[in-house]
């Protein structure tokens, strides 16, 4: 890869199923995403990050691959999927695929075959005894809130570990026929010309023992687990002998991890991943776990921020994605101010120091899904939670109350593309509700817009591709009192001032940010000692 690739790259992640669907199944499809590459390349992008299409019986849409190397057929075909990567290609915009490796789908192949007894599958799963006396094997914790454990078909007391839903038992990364299959499936999609990938779960893939954890609160036996030697070993090696000959390039999602796990997952000299995808500033609205949240702690946020950006060298800078409830809900008072925190927004992700990820809708300012009740929400995630939240001593409101402010399906809402039926998503039934606000909120009204959210976007992708301070400068932290964000950016003696007020009042600004210059780009016209509700400042010092 070119030494600065992760500087000019710009990430739109597409969640297929709810892109754009081509023939009426009411699902997205890729020939759906084919007909939107003009758009997505309108954006200033050049990489896509493509949530799973694999085959898949989509316990937890797609996440739970039954067959790595075909596509799922509702979402097309192998040609659609090559045409995909042509199309891009022609339009230089890289395809970054998800790779699923931590765990199958039990339909695939290989746990098919472990559950007729075959040795050699049975060792690509985590399967072991029951504790005599019968009982699980460990007290571990499962990150969907079931069980970690499902009993072995046709066995008396064995169990296989799965620690997310039960359809997607964990592969047995201690066993190097696991590491020849998944470098063959890289391989396999490198071959057709993918740029790269996005792992999955990355850094819980190698378990150290299956010891008994500590107990806590939640994912009890994560110390077994989390950003293992071994994991560290097969990234290298992944490394080395996949993505270096294709000069291809990985993301990793990596869960709990803290800045050192960060530094060493991604660090350059130990050729691991590229960057990674950390937690901690989205969790800056939970009590506890996130199924509980508060309303957002600002002033975490902009310390956290400024914790990342100065804490190691290159971060994946997000803020929403397909488990993420949209973040302009979770800003307090920005549901009045939706244009102005979109905007807002769009000023922090490209002026911050890492490569800017931007997640479908975010650009036209999506907001959470409308749901009235769970009939109309599919997440497996939430359906556990809201299961498991019957056992406290809530009233059915504030039951429902907690899934609609956390649940994945709040991002996985059809993409906004007009404000006629089914938001021009599909012609037929969509699988997920399609937001209402799709009548105010939506391509076609934004690309006849010069002042709207869109355009502002765009405008900000194309500020940060021309200003190699943005790309390549140092961040300096500057201001930050829980209202008022402020950094700076610099590059060879070049600098720039990036002001945000993150709330829903006027404020003014204190002496330290009266800095006279030219404001470069704001999402307010009028410019005085102040800052409007979620005004957005990049200012050039004078
Ligand atoms: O997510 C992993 C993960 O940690 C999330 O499920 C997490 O519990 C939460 O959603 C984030 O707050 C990845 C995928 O992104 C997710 O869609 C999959 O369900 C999961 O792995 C299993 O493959």
């Amino acid at each position: 890869m070119p030494k600065n690739f992760k500087n000019d790259t710009v990430v739109y992640q597409i969640y297929p199923r709810s892109f754009c669907d081509s023939d009426g199944d009411g699902f997205g499809d890729i020939p759906g995403i084919i007909s939107k590459l003009d758009y997505i390349a309108s954006l200033g992008v050049n990489t896509i990050w493509l949530s799973p299409v694999y085959k898949s019986p989509d316990d937890d849409n797609g996440y739970d691959i039954s067959d790595y190397k075909a596509i799922q057929p509702r979402f097309g075909t192998m040609d659609d999927f090559d045409r995909l990567i042509a199309e891009a290609k022609a339009r230089g915009i890289g395809i970054v695929m998800d790779l699923v490796i931590n765990h199958t789908s039990d339909e695939h192949e290989w746990f098919k075959r472990a559950l007729q007894g075959e040795e050699k599958y049975r060792n690509y799963y985590i399967i072991r005894e029951g504790k005599r006396g019968g009982g699980i094997p460990n007290n571990w914790g499962n990150f969907f809130a079931e069980c970690p454990w499902a009993k072995l078909e046709g066995s008396e007391n064995e169990y296989y570990l799965h620690l997310f839903s039960k359809k997607q038992p964990d592969l047995n990364w201690h066993n190097p026929d696991v590491l020849a299959e998944i470098e063959d499936i890289m391989r396999f999609w490198l071959e057709r010309g993918v740029a790269g990938f996005r792992c999955d779960v990355i850094n819980v893939i190698y378990k150290n023992t299956l010891d008994d954890g500590k107990p806590r609160l939640i994912l009890t036996g994560q110390e077994h687990y989390l950003s293992t030697e071994g994991c560290h070993e097969i990234l290298r090696k992944l490394r080395e002998r996949c993505l270096e000959p294709y000069a291809a390039w990985a993301v990793g999602e990596t869960v709990f991890v803290d800045l050192e796990r960060a530094r060493d997952l991604s660090d350059e000299a130990r050729g691991e991943l590229d960057m990674v995808f950390a937690f901690e500033h989205m969790e800056c609205d939970q009590v506890i776990v996130k199924w509980f949240k508060c309303g957002l702690n600002r002033k975490k946020l902009m310390k956290t921020l400024t914790k990342w950006q100065t804490g190691l060298d290159w971060n994946a800078v997000y803020f929403e994605n397909h488990d993420q409830p949209r973040f302009i809900s979770r800003l307090p008072g920005a549901q009045k101010y939706r244009e102005e925190a979109s905007k807002m927004m769009a000023g922090l992700i490209m002026t911050l120091r890492g490569t800017p990820y931007v997640y479908e809708g975010q650009e036209i300012g999506m907001t959470n899904g409308d749901f009235k009740d769970m009939s109309e929400v599919v997440d497996i995630e939430s359906h556990n939670i809201y299961a498991i939240a019957k056992k406290l001593p809530l009233t059915n409101k504030a039951r429902f109350k907690m899934i609609t402010l956390t649940s994945r399906d709040n991002a996985r809402t059809p993409m906004q593309w007009t404000a006629g039926e089914n938001a021009g998503f599909t012609a037929g039934i969509p699988w997920l509700k399609v937001n209402g606000n799709h009548t105010e909120v939506n391509v076609e009204s934004e690309q006849k817009r010069d002042g709207g959210v869109l355009a502002f976007w765009k405008r900000m992708i194309v500020l940060r591709k021309e200003h190699p301070v943005l790309k390549d400068g140092k961040f300096i932290p500057l201001y930050e009192d829980g209202r008022i964000y402020a950094y700076i950016r610099e590059l060879d003696g070049e600098r720039l001032l990036a002001l945000f007020n993150m709330t829903a009042k006027a404020v003014k600004l204190p002496k330290k940010l009266r800095i006279d210059g030219e404001v470069i780009v704001s999402n307010y016209t009028e410019h005085d000692d102040g800052l409007m509700p979620f005004e957005f400042e990049l200012i050039k010092p004078s």
